[in-house]
């Protein structure tokens, strides 16, 4: 791992790309209150990534010096395992169109981001960066995985045979403001959020929790894990593979009566057993990135409680 902590390095002209999702619209807003120039943005009408030609020209003409790539195709674990194909087409082709551009046009630096799902399914806990490609897959999310894995080994290549200073992160599962709370698509945190809501509303006895209950998740708020990739990109980190979460992990059927609580949902918890558990845990070891000086903030409760806040004002 290199860095360089160099002021002269602080970058200009910065492209989000996704900054319409819920990771790309928090880094926007750690770079505005980090007092950066505006950064670069395109929508899906301006600039389809799925486009390598238009991708190439829109890298030609704006010629950014720093790329984050936070457009992806993602979802909870029912829609990984069933839109699997558009999951990973559409992950591998963002990622090699976008790195790919990024260097032909001359952009140094670059921040990749991934997920905790690339690690092998049955790895040793807490999950260090080195266990990349040690083992299978979680099978429901195996798709989405082997796109984000062929990123991480996009920013590699390039860096090794070109001297580019590419870095990928891999946050654990997310939530926050800007979340997806279609519960067709969401993943469980959104989900237990409106779902909680709902039962409130309609007077419901019970909520219907997804699989066994007994999986265990770490779960980010979306601005810590924007501030620790402007922290990298600050740091002048140059190459490497950094996990982000917040270090402990809770059960689902904890997390439901936690979220319960938070929305004032006074019912039972009914579990869905026709419904996959995923992986059983994928605990981070974010030591790497606690050496250089970066840990979360916002607790587990705190978050919740300002993702409701954030889905009341979305309802
Ligand atoms: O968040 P989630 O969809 O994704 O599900 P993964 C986490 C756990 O919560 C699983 C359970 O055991 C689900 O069965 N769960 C309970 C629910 N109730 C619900 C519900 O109403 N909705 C949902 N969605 N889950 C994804 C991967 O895995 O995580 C992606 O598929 C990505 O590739 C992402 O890595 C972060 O944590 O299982």
């Amino acid at each position: 791992m290199t860095t360089t902590n160099d002021t002269r390095d602080r970058p200009r002209r910065i492209f989000v790309a996704g900054h319409r999702g819920m990771v790309g619209s928090a880094i926007v807003r750690r770079l505005r209150a980090g007092g950066y120039p505006e950064p670069i943005v395109r929508t899906r009408d301006e600039l389809d990534l799925l486009d390598q030609a238009a991708v190439g020209r829109f890298f030609d003409e704006q010629r950014p010096d720093y790329v984050f790539v936070a457009a992806a195709r993602v979802g909870g674990i029912h829609a990984n395992n069933t839109w699997r194909a558009e999951f990973i087409y559409q992950n591998l082709t963002i990622a090699s169109n976008v790195i790919h551009a990024a260097w032909r046009a001359g952009v140094e630096r670059l921040l990749f981001l991934g997920s905790s799902c690339i690690y092998p399914r049955d790895c040793a806990q807490p999950i260090r960066e080195e266990y990349l490609l040690s083992g299978p897959l979680e099978p429901t999310n195996e798709p989405y995985a082997i796109a984000k894995i062929a990123g991480i080994k996009l920013c590699e290549s390039y860096n090794r045979q070109y001297g580019t200073r590419y870095v990928s992160v891999m946050p654990t599962n997310l939530y926050g403001p800007n979340d997806n709370y279609d519960l067709a698509t969401s993943h469980v945190l959104p989900a237990l959020i409106r779902k909680a809501h709902e039962a409130k509303l309609r007077g419901d006895g019970e909520l219907v929790v997804w699989g066994t209950g007994t999986p265990l998740r770490e779960f980010l708020y979306v601005d810590d894990l924007a501030d620790a990739c402007v922290f990298l990109m600050e740091q002048g980190v140059a190459e490497g593979l950094f996990n982000v979460g917040v270090g402990s992990d809770v059960s689902i059927r904890d997390l439901a009566a936690t979220v319960m609580d938070v929305v004032g949902f006074r019912g039972s918890i009914v579990f869905d057993a026709g419904k996959p558990d995923g992986t059983p845990r994928k605990l981070l070891d974010v030591g790497r990135l606690g050496a250089l000086g970066w840990s979360a903030r916002t607790g587990l409760r705190e978050g919740i409680a300002a993702a409701y806040r954030d889905f009341l004002e979305r309802a």
